[in-house]
């Protein structure tokens, strides 16, 4: 089989593998999801406690909807959206703990292949801010070296119940070697700049790699072999 042939064999499995999965027919993204047209895919992870908004965060990003009811996770495990940095399409799958947080036993094949995460707590509970600790533990423990981690105070609109200061998160991103941002996922305050800056911050890191497309998932469907030789070698351009 030429390989033009096989790359096309190949790329029409993987639209029948998404549309057989019924996950992506729910989700209004539904078409997104299954879009094969993009540059590059990078899986992006949001983690915390349970409660902190995590669910609420995703779907505001998605979906631009806020439902103050609590949101069950229950069988949605991903969005996807895609955004553009330098002519580039960036397919973003960003992954939701699925209620799994609740138990500590999110399975270490979560974390396979994440690029970046959302490390989130919720400003107005103690519990959540002091878990950060475990959970970028997590991190260092089953991501790769380079993963990009931004530490989320989620909930900024409840100021009233405030526990947590602006100050103690960002001490404590400096000592993670995180950035940080504060957040409401109800009032749609910095949901989309840390989405964008943790793209920021990925793309610098494989930038900065001499080994750009490590970990990445890169979609040559429609180029020739020579483009996407060139390409894996100038790393992502974004
Ligand atoms: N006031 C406020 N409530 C929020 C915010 N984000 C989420 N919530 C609420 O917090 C609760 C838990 O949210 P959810 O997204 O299910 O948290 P998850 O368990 O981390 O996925 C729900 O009642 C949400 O409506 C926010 O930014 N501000
Ligand atoms: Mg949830």
């Amino acid at each position: 089989m030429s390989l033009s042939r096989e790359r096309e064999g190949r790329a029409a499995q993987i639209d029948q593998m998404a549309s057989n999965d019924s996950r992506l027919q729910q989700q209004p993204s539904q078409k997104d999801a299954a879009d094969q047209n993009f540059d590059y895919m990078f899986k992006l992870l949001i983690i915390g406690n349970s409660s902190v908004g995590k669910t609420s965060f995703l779907f505001r990003y998605a979906d631009d909807s806020f439902t103050s009811a609590f949101v069950s996770t229950v069988g949605i495990d991903f969005k996807v959206k895609t955004v553009f940095r330098n002519d580039k399409r960036i397919k973003l799958q960003i992954w939701d703990t699925a209620g799994q947080e609740r138990y500590r036993t999110i399975t270490t094949a979560y974390y396979r292949g994440a690029m970046g995460f959302l490390l989130m707590y919720d400003i107005t509970n103690q519990d959540s801010f002091n878990a950060v600790q475990d959970w970028a533990t997590q991190i260092k423990t089953y991501s790769w070296d380079n993963a990009q981690v931004i530490l989320v105070g989620n909930k900024c609109d409840l100021e009233d119940d405030r526990l947590i200061p602006t100050e103690d998160g960002q001490r404590l991103a400096e000592e993670l070697g995180f950035q940080f941002f504060e957040t409401s996922a109800k009032d749609n305050i910095n949901v989309k700049q840390v989405f964008e800056r943790l793209v920021d911050i990925i793309c610098d890191k494989m930038n900065e790699s001499m080994e750009g497309d490590v970990n990445l998932v890169s979609n040559h469907r429609s180029q020739g072999l020579k483009d996407s030789q060139a390409e894996n070698q100038g790393g992502c351009a974004c």
